[in-house]
């Protein structure tokens, strides 16, 4: 009975470490077609933020599947909508988001942050 608690003290340090890891798994979960709602123009996609360019406006996100525009989940840059966006986002960061194609440009026109 000890052991298995050591054990599982050991497992919760390692899982807490990579906190990232765990929370991928997680937006890979959320991204099943079967918990996405019908295809509405309000729905956000679970992401992360893997770079942040403001001298560009660019954020590169690893995105989940992007129904509206057509996208599998990948990661990739897209245009952030304003400047505001960009500086509010960092590298790590989990967000929720909604990309629009906007003449064109894949652009991220909201953009919110998970806690
Ligand atoms: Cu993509």
């Amino acid at each position: 009975m000890k052991k298995l608690i050591v054990a599982s003290v050991a497992l919760a340090a390692i899982v807490a470490a990579p906190a990232f890891a765990g929370d991928d798994m997680a937006g890979m979960e959320m991204s099943r077609p079967s918990v996405s709602k019908t295809s509405s123009n309000t729905a956000l996609t679970e992401a992360e933020v893997r770079k942040v360019d403001a001298a560009t406006g660019m954020v590169t996100l690893k995105h989940g599947a992007l129904e509206n525009v057509g996208m599998p989940p990948m990661t990739m840059a897209f245009k952030a909508k304003d400047a505001a966006m960009v500086k509010q986002v960092h590298e790590g960061d989990r967000v929720k988001v909604r990309v629009e194609n906007v003449n064109g440009t894949l652009t991220i026109v909201k953009l919110e942050k998970q806690s």
